[in-house]
């Protein structure tokens, strides 16, 4: 495969008007028929260059240019293209081509997915689907007529609005639809199938109605409400924060059960995997609701960040990705508990994105060359081009961020644009100058803050030193000062606020203050300090860096009980618990009974016996590091000594805690049992603590305890608590009972894949022993499906993420299993394929034995015979 570079993007020779297809959708193959109405390209000379369209396994039946069928002599057709020779600046070019969507199971394109046809075509699935300019800076205006059988596929959606329809002798239909909107192909969508719909409305700003509808298979009409309303928060909330409107008549969401991603934001007709839109209470966790209700947000804010200013090239991807994230992410957190919000992004990004960043697939926010632009839908273009934008916002502040975001919308409306542009219209309404900021979008790698500090008393002064560096990735060494938003406050005895003064200003401020650090090395003196202060720094996580600075143990404690910043206390907690685990992981091999510093429970009691804090906020506290972020703390770790030492520390906690866990747990267990499931901030608060606590207890292997895991098991109404329950079960000696557990409950929801592919994952997480056998034979269990994407991850992505002793189990078993997997995915879904791979690409963070044991099996699948692009470049760059 080839390098596609940013340095060599060139505007299109050719431009499409406008596009007409009509698909004859059959069960062995389909046509598609193209009328491209096209020119030259008016910004460059009057020239007619070749045309070379875009086309991946299509069967061309028909091709004619104006009207004039053209001979084989006059194209010329390779793997990836067909070229030809335009003879006027403007024409039409006709095409039909013949497809088999039902042998598609690289799910990209046009395929089945339980019986409907649909399509996925962000980023190059279009040229699967015809022969087109398959970029994202040709848009077009789009009319598409659907055939197909009536009684299987009595509904045909595309984008837009539908403008007529008919019926044909033959039982079949068809429908035509109009998408007023120009776009690039990969925006484009068709469903065709068997499914029903739940309407409503919504009325927009300037009192348009607009028809809302989600279309599902009938079994999942009760699981639409809360992705509905989802939907409407989220159209409400885009109008009053960022002053955007929903611009068609209909919005449509389509959920299917095999889809590569979460969702896709086509023009009009959201496609969605099923898991990430259906739920009800009964079937689907808090955590689903909330991850639904931030998807359906994500992808209709799409409409504006992605779809009405689209992007110019694939390098660009961050445009629309990094600042829909952070937009959804500030709706999440207007949603429900915005510190809690803060806090689960920051986990998530500092253990996933930190580990790309430190890996051999590091690469920038605007990445500068790629193979497969597949492999480039990453945490670094989505997490971390959030926190970009994110800082952004911080330095610029909330009124000034929105001028900006108003005017990058209006400016560039109808346009396939770069983050430069939106960089400029930020730079338009501030008057700054971020030249220095967009080293964001260029350097690769998490930068690290050296903090130290002093304090005078004589003279009142304290000063704080910032040193910043950021280590070499591929390609990239010697990397220049980023602009890091250094959120602070310095804390008095008690844990107030001081002023801040800094040495040249005339005034103090209270409160907190953003440093702004632009120099490898800069001090800040803060003068009028009256007595030694505990600075809190980097507070909310203004910037996604590494901080370091040397805080004693009792000064974690401080914060952790009093810092004014909730994160803050949070990330105290974390780093005084990350301490103590680490030094438990220094002894877990010489002793049975490592020592353990008592303030990590001394603390956890007093938080516990706190009445007044949040209960969402104390679960956060209580939670331990997750063996991800742990071991990304190491240069080279031991993981299955860091599973064992979180383990030790965490029945330690168990035990000595045990008796207001027990009390507090059954309070909240009792609310529960009294009240009926909302899904709403406050009860998730609660049955997190209430399932954090349980999971502590069980620990402790108490039968009273067991019972009352069962009981909760048995009697839930809700998934939240019995999912909690059954984890419990499995990963605790009570094996009978986890046994009978995990029968009664694929009994009871045999039906519902959504469910099952839960209790797949519950089991391919387990910590016991044993993990290889036991996803063998789920593997074997008839309803998994390697085909289905969901079923995947909750099996080969669940174990090989999160069954840390087995999948790191020192004989290779597990790194073995998983290159199996990839080899078999390889053949039907290469973009799982890659995906699957990414825990073996992490080998540089490990111990030399693993190292080793993980880069033969990366050199056993490269050598397993023809590979896709997207595993071989994986590949090519994780081997050493
Ligand atoms: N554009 C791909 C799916 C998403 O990020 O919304
Ligand atoms: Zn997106």
């Amino acid at each position: 495969p080839k390098m596609i570079v940013l340095s060599e993007y060139r505007l299109p020779d050719y431009l499409i008007e406008e596009t007409h297809l009509t698909f004859e959708l059959h069960e062995s193959y389909a046509l598609v028929h193209a009328r491209l109405v096209m020119q030259r390209n008016p910004g460059l000379d009057d020239t007619l260059p070749p045309l070379r369209l875009d086309g991946q396994q299509l069967e061309l039946v028909d091709l004619a240019l104006d009207g004039q069928q053209l001979s084989a002599v006059e194209y010329t057709l390779t793997a990836n293209s067909l070229e030809l020779q335009p003879q006027r600046a403007a024409f039409e070019l006709t095409s039909t081509v013949r497809i088999e969507p039902q042998n598609n199971t690289a799910l990209e394109g046009l395929y089945k997915s339980s019986g409907m046809f649909c399509t996925q075509c962000e980023a190059e699935g279009f040229r699967k689907i015809t022969y087109y300019l398959d970029r994202p800076d040709v848009m077009s205006r789009f009319t598409t007529t659907i055939h197909a059988e009536k009684h299987s596929y009595p509904v045909l959606l595309s984008n837009g609005n539908p403008v007529a329809s008919g019926e044909e002798e033959n039982g079949r239909h068809w429908v035509t639809w109009e998408d007023p909107f120009k776009k690039p192909a990969y925006l484009f969508a068709i469903v065709a199938g068997d499914l029903w719909c739940v309407e409503d409305t919504f009325t927009t700003m300037s009192g348009r109605e607009v028809a809302l509808r989600m279309y599902v298979e009938p079994e999942n009409l009760d699981k639409c409400q809360h992705g509905m309303d989802s939907l409407k928060k989220s159209m409400r909330w885009d109008e009053e924060k960022y002053g955007r409107e929903y611009d068609l008549d209909i919005f449509m969401i389509v959920a299917v059960n095999d889809f590569n991603m979460g969702a896709m934001e086509n023009k009009g007709l959201n496609i969605f995997n099923s898991s990430c839109v259906l739920a009800k209470a009964e079937t689907a966790t808090d955590a689903a609701h909330q991850r639904i209700e931030s998807i359906v947000a994500h992808e209709y804010f799409h409409n504006w960040s992605g779809n009405r200013v689209t992007c110019r090239d694939w390098f660009q991807l961050s445009l629309k990705e990094g600042f829909t994230v952070f937009r959804d992410s500030q709706f999440s957190a207007d949603m429900n508990s915005a510190v809690v919000k803060r806090i689960e992004d920051v986990a998530y990004l500092r253990t996933h994105q930190f580990a790309e960043d430190a890996g051999p697939m590091a690469h920038p926010v605007r990445p500068e060359a790629y193979m497969e632009i597949s492999n480039f839908y990453t945490l670094t273009i989505y997490e971390k081009g959030a926190e970009v934008v994110r800082m952004l916002h911080t330095l610029l502040g909330e009124e000034l961020f929105r001028k900006g975001s108003d005017l990058y919308f209006e400016r560039h409306d109808g346009q396939a644009v770069t983050c430069d542009d939106f960089i400029a219209a930020l730079e338009t309404v501030s008057g700054s100058d971020l030249t220095q900021f967009k080293r964001w979008y260029s350097q690769a790698g998490t930068p690290r803050l050296a903090i130290t500090d002093s304090y005078d008393a004589a003279s009142q002064t304290y000063q704080l030193t910032v040193k910043q560096s950021c280590p070499d990735t591929p390609g990239q060494s010697n990397k220049q000062p980023f602009v890091i938003p250094l959120s602070m406050a310095l804390l008095n005895a008690q844990g107030a606020a001081m002023p801040l003064q800094l040495a040249n200003e005339s005034a103090a401020l209270t409160g907190e203050r953003v440093l702004a650090v632009t120099e490898a090395e800069q001090t800040f003196t803060f003068i009028h300090v009256a007595e030694q202060p505990l600075p809190s720094l980097l507070r909310g996580f203004s910037a996604p860096v590494i901080m370091d600075y040397d805080y004693s143990r009792d000064a974690l404690v401080f914060l952790l009980q009093h810092d004014t910043d909730g994160f803050n206390r949070w990330e105290a907690g974390q780093q005084l618990a990350l301490q103590v685990i680490e030094e438990v992981v220094a002894q877990i091999y010489e002793t049975d009974e490592p020592m353990l510093d008592t303030r990590l429970a001394e603390v956890f009691t007093a938080l516990l016996a706190q009445d007044d804090l949040d209960p969402a906020m104390l679960a956060e506290f209580l939670a331990l590091p997750s063996t991800g972020y742990i071991i990304e703390q190491y240069e080279h770790a031991d993981p299955l000594a860091i599973h064992l030492a979180r383990e030790y520390v965490s029945n330690q906690l168990a035990f000595a805690l045990k008796a207001p866990m027990l009390e507090r747990y059954q309070a909240l267990r009792k609310v529960s049992l009294e009240t009926a499931y909302v899904a709403q901030a406050e009860d998730f608060a609660r049955r997190r603590l209430q399932n954090m606590l349980l999971a502590y207890l069980m620990r402790t292997e108490d039968l009273e305890v067991m019972d009352a895991c069962l009981d909760q098991f048995g009697v839930a109404d809700n998934m939240t608590e019995r999912l909690a329950a059954l984890a419990c079960l499995v990963n605790s000696p009570f094996v009978d009972e986890a046994q009978k557990a995990l029968e009664s409950f694929a009994e009871r929801f045999a039906d519902d894949p959504l469910v099952m592919d839960q209790w797949f994952s519950v089991q391919a997480a387990s910590l016991l022993p044993g993990g290889l056998e036991r996803v063998q034979h789920l593997l074997h269990h008839p309803d998994f499906s390697i085909k289905n994407p969901n079923k995947v991850r909750a099996v080969v992505g669940a174990f090989s993420t999160q069954s840390t002793p087995n999948f790191h189990a020192l004989d290779g078993s597990g790194y073995a299993f998983l290159a199996d997997k990839v080899i078999e995915l390889d053949r039907l879904n290469p973009q799982m394929a890659a995906r699957m791979l990414s825990p073996l690409t992490r080998w540089q963070r490990f111990d030399l034995h693993q190292q080793e044991l993980m880069q033969a099996q990366l050199k056993r699948i490269k050598n397993s015979g023809e590979l896709s692009a997207d595993l071989f470049e994986v590949l090519d760059k994780s081997l050493p």
